[in-house]
């Protein structure tokens, strides 16, 4: 079976929204309710200061922790924290719900040490505990080897030893905390190790192999390769969770032939699951992939995690940062499927496109030295939704166009094939030249697909585009 984030999922509670239009449903669904403040989530979990020696002394950090299972190798466990020596304590409190014998484990690639109101324990000792009672716990590690890992997991009866959940956490109160780096900032990368240049520290994995490998990737020495249904994990601390935010997971991926590689956002309340978002990739190049989402408001953890199937996944340079960073977006896409693509080349100026955010206009002239081109300003999305019925499921289809840049940054031609609840393709083609080039993807449109649609989106610069096709092959 596969681990699961959070490992506690209930089932769907957070209805998937389709593919593309899940930002502007979110955004309405937003709207439709009545606004409330941006309140960071009181959470659950444990109080953890980071010190910059491994004996507790030094610059310290501190932020909520929602369980304490953590890998870090030889990374950096927290910004702001040199990966080389540190030391963590983490303290706050263990609420038991129900009155039992329970033996606390410790595992820890370097030295740790369990107290439970006041009392030493040692890893494997029983401790009685009682229903209703909230227990002082305080939990230390020391930085002493060159991998650092710690988990604290618990035996219950004559089940098998599970990581202590976020629910039987509380965390000092708030006031005590003295340098919290929590809160939400930006646009900064919440991920550690996102770009696998530290292998695989940070992560959790589970199941298949995991191992970093030389990487073709741009500015990349490494990065992490999986296979054999292997799966990893980072779970955000809780205290950087904001809800109402919008948050946007962005990361490469390349397959192996015949391998579907995913990478996914998955958060929840107390209680289970509330939303998993996913992309993935069949493209055996590098391609770049993002999810946008603002965390529903009754969240307390957020994880992300990648997976792969039989064969070889590669991923690389991922980000999960808070904020708006998709200008590229559209504010709204109305479902409105009209035809087979039409206007392809703009000899009809912008007949059958919908615009969104920026301007789009034509000029002259087009591709081939005449007619018209769409001229796209930055921040801008086109679009046009395509008849779902003119599509023959199984078919491979070529999507085709030209494009070029006003500057440096690049324009994409897109192609969405969902489902009612998921986004099943989404192929782009990426035009970063500032003269016109001509490129092409073929899609396999899955049988169980309900919609499809062309889009071109820009970034900091204005594009062009031309003749634009899509063709059974
Ligand atoms: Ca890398
Ligand atoms: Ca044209």
């Amino acid at each position: 079976m596969k681990p699961v984030p959070g490992s506690r999922f209930l089932g769907l509670a957070f209805k998937r929204l389709w593919g593309l239009f899940f930002i502007s449903l979110v955004a309405l669904m937003a709207c439709s309710q009545t606004p409330s403040p941006k309140v960071t989530v009181v959470p659950s979990g444990l109080t953890a200061e980071y010190f910059a020696n491994a004996d507790f002394t030094g610059v310290s950090k501190a932020r909520v922790d929602s369980r304490i299972q953590f890998d870090w190798q030889e990374v950096s466990p927290v910004k702001g924290i040199l990966p080389g020596q540190f030391s963590v304590r983490w303290q706050g409190y263990l609420l038991p719900k129900q009155s039992e014998i329970v033996m606390p484990i410790i595992q820890a690639e370097g030295k740790a040490r369990l107290w439970i109101e006041g009392k030493e324990i040692n890893s494997g000792e029983s401790i009685d505990l009682q229903a209703n009672r909230s227990y002082a716990l305080k939990l230390e590690f020391s930085k002493t080897e060159k991998n650092a890992s710690i988990s604290l997991s618990w035996q219950r009866g004559i089940s098998e030893a599970e990581v202590i959940a976020q629910k039987y956490f509380e965390p000092l109160a708030a006031s005590l905390v003295l340098t919290p780096i929590s809160g939400v900032i930006k646009g900064e990368n919440l991920l550690i190790n996102a770009d696998f240049e530290g292998n695989e520290g940070g992560w959790l994995s589970y199941g298949g192999q995991v191992q970093a490998v030389a990487s073709n990737l741009i500015a990349s020495k490494t990065s992490l390769s999986l296979s054999n249904w292997a799966w990893v994990q980072q779970d955000l601390p809780v205290s950087d969770i904001e809800i109402g935010t919008a948050y946007t997971l962005f990361g490469f991926a390349k397959a192996d032939p015949g391998a579907t590689c995913t990478f996914a956002v998955v958060g929840g309340s107390d209680s289970g699951k509330l939303f998993e978002e996913k992309v993935q990739f069949t493209s055996q190049d590098w391609l770049d992939k993002e999810i946008n989402l603002i965390i529903p408001e009754t969240s307390v953890w957020l994880s992300v995690y990648m997976s792969s199937e039989a064969e070889a996944c590669q991923f690389d340079d991922f980000s999960l940062v808070a904020g708006d960073t998709n200008p590229s977006a559209p504010p709204s896409l109305p479902i409105t499927p009209q035809s087979p693509l039409t206007n392809g080349d703009f000899e009809a100026d912008l007949s059958r496109w919908s615009i969104y955010g920026g301007s789009a206009t034509v000029v002259n002239p087009g591709q081939n030295g005449i007619g018209k081109a769409l001229q796209m300003t930055a921040y801008t999305w086109v679009q046009q939704d395509l008849i779902s019925a003119k599509y023959i499921p199984g078919a491979n289809y070529k999507v085709s166009g030209f494009g070029k840049s006003d500057g440096s940054a690049s324009c994409k031609l897109g192609y969405v094939v969902a489902s009612a609840s998921a986004t099943l393709v989404d192929e782009s083609l990426v035009f970063t030249s500032t003269s016109w080039q001509e490129k092409s993807v073929i899609v396999t449109v899955p049988a169980n697909f309900a919609w499809t649609a062309i889009y071109f989106s820009t970034a900091e610069n204005g594009c062009q585009f031309d003749t634009i096709k899509l063709e059974k092959q």
